[in-house]
């Protein structure tokens, strides 16, 4: 990111003060969270498609959705048993499973990168595991590797292979961890057994690396023991060792690139290097018949220029059934999504974080070299919008996606001072997007803003 924001603070008494700040420092300086342990200088390369890809589509598909219940918690959290669990892998089918469809639809939204549970806690893995462990291909009637098909018609469409993996295998006879109220032993009580456990899930890890060389490992439950417990420094170099350009999410204990809030929301802007939130369409990762609390594509749509706005990422959740197909409403919003990105994608796609709060009512972004701002109108909003601060000259003013041109208005300019007026463009109601309208000013250079208090300090 090589842009700079100047920013003009007007000081009684006419002292006019310039600050120049270096746009790495805005967005940069800050607690790093999921990287502590790595250097964001070294990474930032590797990232590049990261921060450019904005959105990607994830995919909770394991033998939980047989009866449709919570992934592996649902046993841990006692509201079935172990037993009963367990037995949904006789029902695990991909009957139906057709991963060119899904990586078509995968690209009808506009995704960059997908990610799918190669083994959640339950310890299911999803491709034909030499450990001697659970997986679909000798255990289920699927009797496949699932994970090779959807890997390679993703590679043909040019989205990049995210490797969902659990660290936690709750099945496994030497993992400490099982029920929430239960657990096979104390690691400082039985290292022995605690190593062979350390040798099994890396040895997991290896294949998946080995097999379909990932370009994004999202790993989980890191929670439930330490960096040295997982061996987490040794993970990582594991891994990149293979395949130095692979990208580690943020849960693995301080050894990952990139943050991870799940579920939940920033209202003030993240300051981490890169983030991703990851959200389901309904309330469940995996598939679930009785959940009907799905988000509308409105909604999904704000929540994602939201994210994109503060330089996130979206991963957006879908839970296909056991027979491979994905529910009729994931679907919909899927392709909602992306007849809107078709349309509004230039203001997505490879931009940078938009205008700091305060200039504009609702979400922004920049092109990369910082003359052009996108505003994304919130709601369903028609007639005056204003921006507060902008000190360039609009060249242009048009609604993303049609050949409709606005005029923008400047009202308030004082000629002696220079604190700029407020920009005014009346969005007609006609040229509004049935989602989120978004307008493109072209700027005269790269965008100038006045931070400042309205002339006094
Ligand atoms: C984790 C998984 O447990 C979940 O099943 C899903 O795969 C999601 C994407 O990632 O989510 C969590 C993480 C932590 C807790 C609950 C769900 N927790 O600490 O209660």
């Amino acid at each position: 990111m090589n842009f700079i924001f100047e920013l003009f603070i007007t000081l009684k008494k006419q002292v006019s003060l310039c600050i120049l700040i270096v746009a790495n420092l805005f967005f940069y300086s800050a607690t790093v969270c999921a990287q502590q342990k790595t250097n964001p200088d070294s990474i930032r390369e590797k990232m590049q498609w990261f921060a450019d890809a904005k959105l990607g589509i994830f995919i909770h598909w394991g033998i939980y959705s047989v009866n449709g219940i919570d992934e592996s918690w649902s046993f841990h959290n006692k509201k079935i048993s172990y037993e009963n669990y367990m037995k949904q892998i006789k029902g695990f089918t991909a009957s139906r499973y057709n991963p060119e469809e899904w990586a078509d639809l995968i690209k009808e939204t506009g995704a960059r990168y997908a990610v799918i549970t190669t083994k959640h806690h339950d310890g299911v893995a999803l491709w034909p595991t030499k450990q001697h462990h659970f997986n679909v291909v000798e255990n289920s009637p699927a009797k496949r590797d699932v994970l090779k098909p959807f890997y390679e018609a993703l590679d043909k469409r040019g989205i990049k292979r995210g490797a969902y993996f659990s660290l936690i295998d709750w099945s496994h006879p030497d993992y400490p961890g099982f029920l929430k109220d239960s657990s096979r032993y104390k690691v400082a009580d039985n290292p022995q057994k605690w190593q062979r456990f350390q040798h099994f899930f890396q040895s997991q890890i290896d294949e998946v690396n080995k097999a379909y060389k990932p370009d994004l490992w999202w790993f989980d439950g890191d929670w439930e023991h330490s960096a040295d417990e997982w061996q987490a420094e040794k993970v990582r170099k594991q891994i990149l060792n293979i395949h130095p350009g692979a990208i580690i999410n943020g849960r693995l204990q301080g050894y990952g690139d990139y943050d991870t809030p799940e579920q939940n929301f920033p209202v003030s802007r993240p300051k981490f290097n890169w983030w991703e939130l990851c959200m389901t369409t309904n309330n469940n990762w995996g598939f679930h018949p009785d959940d009907n609390n799905y988000k509308t594509p409105f909604e999904v749509i704000s929540i994602f220029v939201d994210a994109v706005s503060n330089g996130g990422n979206l991963l957006l959740d879908i839970g296909p059934k056991e027979d491979g197909t994905i529910p009729a409403e994931q679907v919909h919003i899927l392709k909602e999504l992306g007849k809107w990105n078709k349309k509004n994608g230039e203001a997505i796609f490879g931009t940078l974080p938009g205008l700091p709060q305060g200039h504009f009512y609702g979400p922004t972004t920049l092109s990369k070299d910082s003359t052009v701002i996108y505003l994304f109108l919130p709601g369903q909003t028609a007639g005056n919008i204003m921006l507060k601060g902008l000190v360039n000259t609009i060249k242009d003013a048009q609604v993303v996606g049609t050949d409709v041109h606005l005029k923008p208005k400047v009202v308030g300019k004082i000629s002696w001072s220079s604190v700029p007026g407020l920009v005014f463009i009346n969005v007609p109601e006609k040229d509004k997007d049935p989602y989120m309208t978004v307008i493109k000013l072209q700027l005269d250079k790269p965008v100038q803003l006045y931070r400042g208090q309205g002339g006094l300090n």
